[in-house]
């Protein structure tokens, strides 16, 4: 009798240590560090803007806060290094991945072999077009269609009460960006309360100063009458002014300009009288996505969408808020 009961001890003893071995990994480390620290695969869009630049510097620095590896790859604005990043990291066996998809098309094949990999994969910053959203955790950024309605209503409430044609310029964001899209649906959508203004030229300046120049140029050179300049980022009007004033023009004067994202430079040039309107997009995201990513890999499901909080600036509060801007 007693030798039985000691065998069945025994076995529940081992099944009881066999279960914790189990159920002990912590599963709030990595599996994919080694030392236990959670690793976490980032794919870039690249480094076009001072946007990205600071959104760069935000998830390196909140990555280093919280104590989570981080494998970063810049894409240098290219859909086929960020879908060969995502690879590397699904064959390295990170415990996470996130991106900003620099277009919205083009990610269901690549997000599956992370989905089959038991990979989760959070969205920051831009959208994927994918129908299947089971392919991502969560997305993470702006409302790019309401910075575009509230660009349009800025519009509509200076012209109001106004005759005559406004004539307007757009500089988009890279073509098959979310931002990109959004903007100019969110913009064309809220103007279309007033029939006086009118879009009479859209052309891509792909989030660059140097392209916002560019076709600003054109523009100015193809365009009789030109009253305001819609950019979707603060680096294209930055770009445009430089082509408007080289035009004997006075930005924000001659040309009323509206941009989207209140980075530095583009609130100096607000506080300045250049620019006259800015939406806030904000690219800190870096402290938002490290919780996302404990949260995942503790086994949490997060909201399927985290908006930032964004706002809009003047001219006279940029002058004031100027010496507050991180970046
Ligand atoms: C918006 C972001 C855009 C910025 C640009 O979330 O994707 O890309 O508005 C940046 O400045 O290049």
């Amino acid at each position: 009798m007693l030798k039985r009961l000691s065998v069945a001890m025994v076995g529940v003893v081992l099944l009881g240590s066999a279960l914790a071995g189990c159920g002990s990994k912590d599963d709030s480390t990595g599996s994919g560090s080694g030392d236990g620290k959670i690793v976490l695969g980032f794919s870039q869009v690249g480094a076009e803007s001072g946007w990205r630049t600071a959104n760069t510097k935000s998830i390196q620095d909140s990555a280093k806060a919280a104590g989570i590896e981080l494998k970063f790859a810049d894409a240098q604005g290219k859909q086929e290094n960020q879908i060969t990043a995502i690879r590397s990291f699904i064959t390295q066996k990170v415990d996470v991945i996130a991106f900003s998809p620099v277009v919205t098309s083009g990610w269901d094949a690549v997000l599956k072999e992370a989905k089959d990999a038991g990979i989760p994969v959070i969205l920051t910053d831009r959208a994927v077009d994918s129908q299947d959203t089971s392919l991502y955790v969560t997305f993470l950024g702006s409302d790019f269609i309401e910075e575009g309605k509230k660009a349009g209503q800025w519009l509509v409430d200076q012209y109001k009460g106004k005759t005559g044609p406004v004539s307007i310029v757009e500089l988009q964001g890279t073509t098959g960006a979310a931002p990109a899209i959004d903007r100019q649906k969110g913009f064309a959508d809220t103007i279309a309360a007033d029939p006086n203004l009118k879009i009479v030229k859209s052309q891509t300046g792909d989030f660059t100063r140097a392209q916002g120049k560019t076709v600003m140029e054109t523009f100015l050179q193809s365009t009789p009458k030109i009253d305001v300049l819609y950019a979707h980022n603060d680096d294209m009007g930055l770009g445009a002014i430089e082509a408007i004033e080289a035009a004997g023009k006075k930005p924000g004067t001659d040309i009323k300009i509206i941009t989207v994202d209140a980075v530095k430079d583009g609130m100096t040039a607000l506080s300045e009288g250049k620019i006259n309107y800015i939406v806030e997009c904000s690219p800190l995201l870096g402290p938002q996505l490290m919780d996302v990513v404990k949260q995942v890999k503790s086994g949490g499901s997060p909201e399927k969408r985290i908006l930032t909080k964004e706002t809009t600036f003047t001219q006279e509060q940029a002058k004031t808020e100027l010496p507050n801007r991180q970046y």
